[in-house]
Parts: structure tokens; C-alpha cells; sequence
């Protein structure tokens, strides 16, 4: 297999400046006619041919300046142009024509079907499947592109940029012809066409300028587009404020399709979506629905400016976008809630995310730098490390240069690359620069994979009155990379002490060791450390019971307040112990604590998630943490009893739905209450439950009755469940929920096993292999995300697995890649697991026909 390599970067040979398309829309067979203005690249060799890349494409003809030209040679994956004229030392003009078969493409990469109507996907390498291009993000081109028809089919018509032409043709076809001003990279074209309505909005931005929003869905779903039409609004005035960024556009548009590899994509001006991130109404979507389709439908607004007007010069800078927009989308989501707690809430969600999900990529075989250095499908890099990681780096300079300061190097960022194709280090300079710091120890971030741990070692001196603190960073990298170098790891932190006279402070740790020493201290005070999660590290600190029990009661950071409890609770299941009294009174204070907020209880009686577990073990065994963090579960749900009844009362939310913060964290503590009362005393609250599911105005509640049930294994689950599919039949968005949950039930004693219900669930007739949403919402669901479930003994869930890997490979390459990471960590599995993993992995290894995408992750496992 071929692997890119960061270190072989080199300037096109060749670059664009106008692009014409011309594209006849056919299902079958679309064609595809280009002109591209072809102008000698930075570093250009005379008589250097001109190689395009183009994938699954029927070739028709080629003209060079006009003329029929032969001199050219097509091999899998390239067309190469020889013999041009001048040398190709002076612009010239090529002309392709080639065709491709959209209604065949199960990739949902380059042009597709999806419900009868026409979708483009280009990030990263799909343009190549729509023509012969030079597909790469440092090759920037104005686009005119004229969509051709037959008009009862496809009314609409959409590329990206402004509408300047519409034109009847012969035989019912139409014509649109859209003209995009910005110079883009092709993964930032897209089309449209089909039968689709919109919402519209005009809105004025901070210049006085009135922009065109629109959002594009099937005729029957318009009713379910106000929701993201208010997060677009909302994410635009943002950006204004915090950033002085303004939409550049008159017409900004956003599309909604069912059939999407991922959650969305920022093509310029005509942003692509996931219905699952558009369509929200209350008695169809959850709190968590709502919150996601803001964050996401700002996420792709961002991109506007980083990403598309500053855009990437390789892949391998991916995270110089995803990262620094991933952190926009979190800091205007946290703004959205309204409050200071609201706020912590939301950064304890994203570290949970982080934590759950990055930190074990980050230990082990695809382990990368949010940078990488290598790669063999690039498909398989839009990871967590990238986004999440990237969006912690991000996050470290604002913390390091303060608000202010991470603003003057965003507007010098923009001052200097706007317009541009650039790297993750011209960014840091962009920081280091406006700001006049030197941030070279930075830059190992984003060359060093692997999660650092920061050792704690303090010392309280009665006599002197001082508190010493010696920190010491290490770093086990996964990916076989030798760490030298230590991290910048900035260390927000607070002694905390009786009389409350300590403040918060910043310490860089920048060296292998550093020691601190505190004074004026009358008597030892509790240590708050990373508080915020200043920096996306391991805390090796053997902090005290009695600390820890103080920070829960106490710490005035919301985020280290819940971490005390986190790591409380998880020292005790890994010690498959009960919560002692200590632990249950202190989760009584919280829970009767008038003055908190109900999202923050929730999250503070939330344990730490299994995968989370598996990260401090040596050998894991599933079944033993399952049933450790189970039972720990149990005796809370148990002897808190009281206060999960009064909760259930206290936090219901009388009147019409509101969909409002507030209310979502008592429906979100409600719910909460609810699966503990289930676990606790089923039979006595199964009634209440089921009473909840038929009376719920809404979604969160609905769906929160019936997961309770399900989780819960009582008889009463199967007749809502029932209920809940025939009441929702026609909608999509909400059968993937009914098979989720099904996909996602623990194992519950004496019941069907989950395996058993998932391999029905595959043969149900509402079930399709092509529909990512739908594969996701069983097979993923299942496999990544229900691991007590998934990790059986006799390994039957990974014989599941493998097929699934194997028949998903067929259809869409990048839904199976996801898949196929779900045996990632096998070895770090006890027996008899681990075996049963490597078996399963083999057997996929072994298999004919593997796509670029499985293989690479598939051999990267093994090892
Ligand atoms: N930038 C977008 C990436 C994306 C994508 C990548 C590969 C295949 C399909 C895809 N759909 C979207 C998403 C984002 O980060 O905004
Ligand atoms: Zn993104």
C-alpha cells in the first residue's frame, strides 16, 4: 500500500485560475464537460506534463487550446497531458469531457443519489470522482458552473456563489448557471438538484450589508428547518462579535440529505448536511438533537472563514481547520447556554468526549499527532485526534494568551493568509507574533501524539508556611514514535483553603520537572488542579480521599468539582467497590443543593463511561468493569432512592415545551432520576415510566421513558417500543433512534441477547446497508457503543463485527473504516477477548477485495 508523507510536500507543478463546468445531470450517466484555465505553478519545469487526478470516470475527449489533442495517457487514479504547448511555461486552456454514474455511487463520495435528487461530496479526494482535476487543497480557482436538467425531475438547481443565469432548454430540461467569486480548492465545490423546498431569511450584518439564507430540504420537512435556521443566525452574529468576522456572501445556503457520510460539510456558500443536524421539531427530536443541529450548523459557518477563505495547503494540515473550528463551535455553543454554569456544563461534555473517545485513539494503533505525518487513505484521518485534540491545542493558546490575545492572533492570521492555502505553523506564528511570545515549545503539540501525564508530587511546610508543588510531564506515544521533547502545558490551578485568600493561577510547565513554591500558607491547603481542563493531559496525582471529598463539596471550578467525583467514583468501581457513605452523602448534598444547576447534578451522578474504564487497566476484562460499574450504579440508584423520587417530581417542567437551556437540564435531570428509580425499584416505577412515554409532549421525554425501560429490561419495554415504531413509521430520523436503542441495550439477565436482537434488527425490512445514518444507528451502535454487549466471550459479537466490516467495505468504504477501528485496543483485552479480537481482525486482513480505508486501519491493528 502507498503511504503520503508529510515531509514530501511539494508545490504544484501546475495551478488554476478560471474553471468552467458545464454537467448534464443523468442518474445513469451524467456528463461532465470542463474548462480549465491552466496557468505554470511556483516552481515549474519546462515541458512538465500536467497530471490530473480522476477516479471511476469514463473518458470522452480532451482539447488543448482548442485543438483535439492525443499526446495524453490514462492509468488508474490519473490523466497525464503531455506535449503541451510552450512547454506549459504560458497559460493554456484545457477542455475534458468524461461522464460517471451517479446513481451507482454508494460511496457518497464525489456525485450521488440520495432519494432521487443529486448530492456532490469533495472533502476530501471526491472531486476527482466528478472530473479530471488538480484535486488538492493548495490549488485555488474561481468556478463557473452551468447545471443542466430535465426540469419536472430536478426544479432546483444549486452550485455554489451567486445565481446568474436560469434558462429553459428544449425537451423539459432547464439551466442554472452559479458563479462563486472567492477562489476555492475543489474540495469546497458542491451541487444540488432536485425537487426540494426552502426557508428563507434575510438578515443585515455589522457592515449593513442584507444577506439571502436558505435552507434546503424535502417538501415535507420544512416544517422541521426553524430550528437551524435560528443556530444560523445566531451563529453568524457570533462570529461578527467575538471574531469581527462577517459572511462574505449575499446568499448563504445550507442543504439537507438523508444519505451523508458524516455530519455535514462547509462547501463555499452551500453548506451540505446530514438531515440528522438539520431537522428538529419537539415531538420528533431530543434537547440533545437541538444542541447538536446549533453546534454543527455553526461548525460549518466557521468554516467559512477558517477553513475556506484561510484553507489547508495538505491534508496533513487538517487539523489548522477542524481543530480552530471545533473550538469556535464549543466556545459559541458554551456562549449559547446563557450562564456561567451553563457554560462549565458544556466544557464537561466536550471533555468527556475527549476523553471517552480520543484518549483511547491517542494510546493506541492509529495514534497520530493532530498533525500526522503519514497516511494511506486521508479518509481515515478525520479522527477525534484531529478535531478534538486540535480544538484542545486551540484552546491552549487562548488560555496561554489570554481572550485578548488569541484574538489579536486571529486578526493577524487573517492579515497575513487570507486568500490562502497554509500550515499549522504559520498559525502558531501567527499567535507567537501578534502576541510577541515565544511559543517554540509549543509546536510539539502538533508533532507529538500520545495523551502527556503530568506526575504531582506537593509538600506542605507547617513551619515555613509553604506549600511546595513539583510537577514532572511524561508521554507514552502510541504510534512508535520516540518523545523527546516536553509539551508547553499551560496548568490553570487554585490552592483552596478556609479562608479563601488563594486565586487562581496560570503555571506553564514547559520542562521534564518543574517545582513551585507557594507561601504564606497557615495550613495545608487542597490543590485544584487543570482546572477547566486547561490542557488535554493525565493527572498522575495520588491526591488524598479527604481532598478530593473537599473539592466535591467545594472547588469553586465547576469542571474540577465534577472531576473530584469522577475520579472518587472510579477508584472505587476499578476496586470493585461499593460507593461508601461518604461518597452517597456527599451525591445527597449535591442532588438537594438548591442553588445547583440540574445539569450540573446530572452530570456530577453520571459514572464514568466503560471506555473510559478500560484506559486505567492493564488488561481489561469488560465483563467484570460491566458488572463492577453496575453494581456501583445500582447502590446509588438504591440508597439515594428519596431524592431520585423527589428529583422526578421537583424537576417537571408544567406548560408548553420550551425548548430553552433551563428546562432542557431538568428534563435532562428528570430523565436522569427516572433510570435510577428504574434500576432501583423496576416494578414499582415501570407504571410511572410507561405513563411518561404516552403522555410526553416531546422527544426528550418520549424517547428518555422509553431508554429507561429498555435499559432497565422491564416487560413493559417491548409494547412501547412497539407503540413507538408505528407512531413514527415515516420518520427517518426517529426509526434510527428506535433501532439505536435496541442496538444499544445492555445485557440484561434473562432477557434476549442484544447480539441475537441486533442480527434481527439487520434483517428488518426498514433496514439498508447504503444508508450511513441507518448503519450507524444498528451496526455502529452496537459494535463501538454498547461494549458489554459487544465483548462476549465466546466471541460470537466479534464474528458479528467481521462480517459487518466485510459487507459494509462493498458499499461505502469510510462507513466500514469506522467500523472496523471498533477492535482498535484488542490487545489490551484479557483473555479469552484478546485472542477472539485477533482472530476477527485476521479474518478481515485475509479477505479479497479490502478497500484502501479498511486495509490501512485493519493492518495498522495487527501491527
Ligand atoms: N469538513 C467536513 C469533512 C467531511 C467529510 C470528510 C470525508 C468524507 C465525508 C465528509 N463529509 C464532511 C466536515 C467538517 O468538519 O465540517
Ligand atoms: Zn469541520
Amino acid at each position: 500500500p502507498h503511504s503520503f508523507r508529510r515531509l514530501e510536500y511539494s508545490p504544484p507543478t501546475y495551478t488554476l485560475g478560471q474553471v468552467a463546468l458545464d454537467i448534464a445531470l443523468d442518474p445513469a450517466h451524467t456528463i461532465v464537460k470542463s474548462r480549465l484555465e491552466v496557468l505554470p505553478g511556483p516552481h515549474h519545469a519546462a515541458d512538465a506534463p500536467l497530471i490530473l487526478q480522476g477516479e471511476e470516470l469514463e473518458f470522452v475527449s480532451l482539447r488543448v487550446n482548442g485543438e483535439v489533442h492525443r499526446q495524453f495517457e490514462l492509468s488508474p487514479g490519473f490523466l497525464k497531458i503531455l506535449a503541451l504547448p510552450d512547454g506549459g511555461q504560458k497559460a493554456f486552456i484545457v477542455e475534458i469531457i468524461c461522464a460517471c454514474a451517479p446513481a451507482t455511487n454508494t460511496s457518497l463520495m464525489g456525485l450521488y443519489v440520495s432519494n432521487g435528487n443529486f448530492f456532490t461530496q469533495c472533502e476530501a479526494e471526491g472531486f476527482r470522482k466528478i472530473t479530471y482535476f488538480l484535486d488538492r487543497p493548495d490549488v485555488m480557482a474561481r468556478y463557473r458552473v452551468t447545471l443542466r436538467a430535465i426540469e419536472a425531475d430536478y426544479p432546483v438547481l444549486l452550485s455554489n456563489g451567486n445565481l446568474i443565469d436560469t434558462e429553459k432548454l428544449p425537451n423539459g430540461w432547464h439551466l442554472a448557471t452559479w458563479e462563486d467569486p472567492f477562489p476555492k480548492p475543489s474540495y469546497l465545490f458542491a451541487l444540488v438538484a432536485g425537487k426540494l423546498e426552502c426557508l428563507e431569511e434575510t438578515i443585515t450584518t455589522s457592515s449593513g450589508a442584507t444577506k439571502l439564507l436558505q435552507i434546503w430540504v424535502e417538501p415535507a420537512d420544512l416544517k422541521k428547518t426553524r430550528h437551524a435556521m435560528d443556530s444560523l443566525i445566531a451563529a453568524i452574529h457570533w462570529d461578527e462579535k467575538r471574531f469581527g468576522l462577517e459572511l462574505d456572501l449575499e446568499r448563504f445556503m445550507i442543504v439537507a440529505v438523508s444519505d451523508f457520510n458524516m455530519g455535514a460539510m462547509e462547501n463555499k456558500g452551500l453548506n451540505i448536511f446530514n438531515t440528522k443536524f438539520i431537522l428538529a421539531q419537539p415531538e420528533t427530536a431530543t434537547d440533545a438533537d437541538f444542541a447538536n443541529i446549533e453546534s454543527v450548523v455553526a461548525h460549518e459557518y466557521f468554516h467559512n472563514w477558517t477553513g475556506n477563505r484561510v484553507t489547508c495547503r495538505d491534508w496533513f494540515q487538517l487539523s489548522l481547520k477542524e481543530g480552530l473550528t471545533v473550538f469556535r463551535d464549543q466556545e459559541f455553543s458554551a456562549d449559547q447556554m446563557g450562564s456561567e454554569s451553563g457554560r462549565a456544563v458544556r466544557r464537561i461534555d466536550d471533555v468527556r468526549v475527549l476523553r471517552q473517545l480520543q484518549f483511547p485513539e491517542d494510546a493506541g494503533p492509529m495514534a497520530h499527532p493532530i498533525r500526522p505525518d503519514e497516511y494511506e487513505e486521508i479518509n481515515n484521518f478525520y479522527t477525534v485526534t484531529v478535531y478534538e485534540k486540535g480544538a484542545e491545542v486551540v484552546r491552549m493558546y487562548q488560555t496561554l494568551l489570554g481572550v485578548e490575545g488569541f484574538r489579536k492572533g486571529m486578526d493577524l492570521y487573517f492579515q497575513r493568509h487570507d486568500g490562502h492555502a497554509v500550515t499549522c505553523d504559520d498559525f502558531l506564528a501567527a499567535m507567537a507574533d501578534a502576541n510577541g511570545r515565544d511559543l517554540s515549545r509549543f509546536k510539539y503539540w502538533y508533532s507529538q501524539s500520545g495523551t502527556p501525564k503530568v506526575h504531582v508530587a506537593e509538600r506542605y511546610d507547617a513551619s515555613l508556611q509553604q506549600y511546595h508543588l513539583t510537577l514532572s510531564q511524561s508521554c507514552t506515544p502510541g504510534d512508535g514514535q520516540t518523545l523527546k521533547n516536553a509539551f508547553h502545558i499551560p496548568l490553570k490551578m487554585r490552592l483552596l483553603t478556609a479562608s479563601n485568600d488563594q486565586a487562581e493561577q496560570l503555571l506553564e510547565l514547559t520542562q521534564e520537572n518543574q517545582t513551585w513554591v507557594f507561601e504564606g500558607l497557615a495550613e495545608r491547603p487542597a490543590l485544584s488542579l487543570n482546572r477547566g481542563f486547561s490542557a488535554p493531559i493525565q493527572l498522575k496525582f495520588a491526591q488524598s480521599q479527604d481532598d478530593l471529598m473537599h473539592l466535591f463539596f467545594a472547588d469553586d471550578d465547576a469542571f474540577n468539582r465534577w472531576e473530584s467525583g469522577q475520579t472518587l467514583a472510579m477508584q472505587l468501581i476499578l476496586d470493585n467497590h461499593l460507593p461508601d457513605s461518604a461518597l452517597i452523602d456527599a451525591y445527597r448534598h449535591i442532588l438537594t443543593d438548591p442553588d445547583l444547576d440540574p445539569a450540573f447534578k446530572e452530570l456530577a451522578l453520571s459514572l464514568p463511561a466503560e471506555s473510559y474504564l478500560y484506559e486505567q487497566c492493564v488488561e481489561v476484562d469488560p465483563q467484570h468493569i460491566h458488572n463492577a460499574r453496575r453494581a456501583f450504579r445500582h447502590a446509588v440508584a438504591s440508597e439515594l432512592r428519596l431524592e431520585w423520587a423527589a428529583l422526578y417530581q421537583q424537576m417537571q417542567t408544567p406548560g408548553p415545551f420550551s425548548p430553552d437551556a433551563v428546562s432542557a437540564a431538568k428534563r435532562a435531570l428528570k430523565n436522569c432520576a427516572l433510570n435510577m428509580l428504574l434500576e432501583a425499584d423496576p416494578l414499582i416505577w415501570a407504571p410511572m415510566a410507561v405513563n411518561q412515554y404516552q403522555t410526553a409532549d416531546n422527544m426528550t421525554d418520549r424517547y428518555g421513558a422509553l431508554a429507561a425501560l429498555v435499559i432497565c429490561g422491564s416487560k413493559e419495554a417491548q409494547a412501547c417500543l412497539k407503540d413507538f415504531y408505528t407512531r413514527f413509521e415515516g420518520d427517518t430520523l426517529v426509526i434510527d433512534k428506535w433501532f439505536a436503542l435496541q442496538a444499544s441495550r445492555p445485557p440484561v439477565k434473562g432477557a434476549q441477547s442484544t447480539l441475537e436482537a441486533v442480527q434481527q434488527l439487520r434483517q428488518h425490512a426498514a433496514f439498508k446497508m447504503n444508508n450511513p445514518n441507518r448503519v450507524r444507528s444498528v451496526i455502529h451502535a452496537y459494535c463501538l457503543n454498547n461494549p458489554a454487549s459487544f465483548h462476549l466471550a465466546d466471541g460470537s459479537g466479534y464474528v458479528f463485527w467481521a462480517e459487518a466490516v466485510l459487507a459494509l467495505n462493498a458499499v461505502n468504504p469510510q462507513i466500514a473504516a469506522r467500523l472496523a477501528r471498533g477492535l482498535d485496543r484488542w490487545r489490551n483485552f484479557a483473555q479469552p477477548f484478546q485472542s477472539q479480537m485477533l482472530a476477527a481482525l485476521q479474518r478481515v486482513a485475509t479477505s479479497p477485495g479490502l478497500s484502501a480505508d479498511v486495509r490501512e486501519v485493519i493492518n495498522k491493528a495487527i501491527g
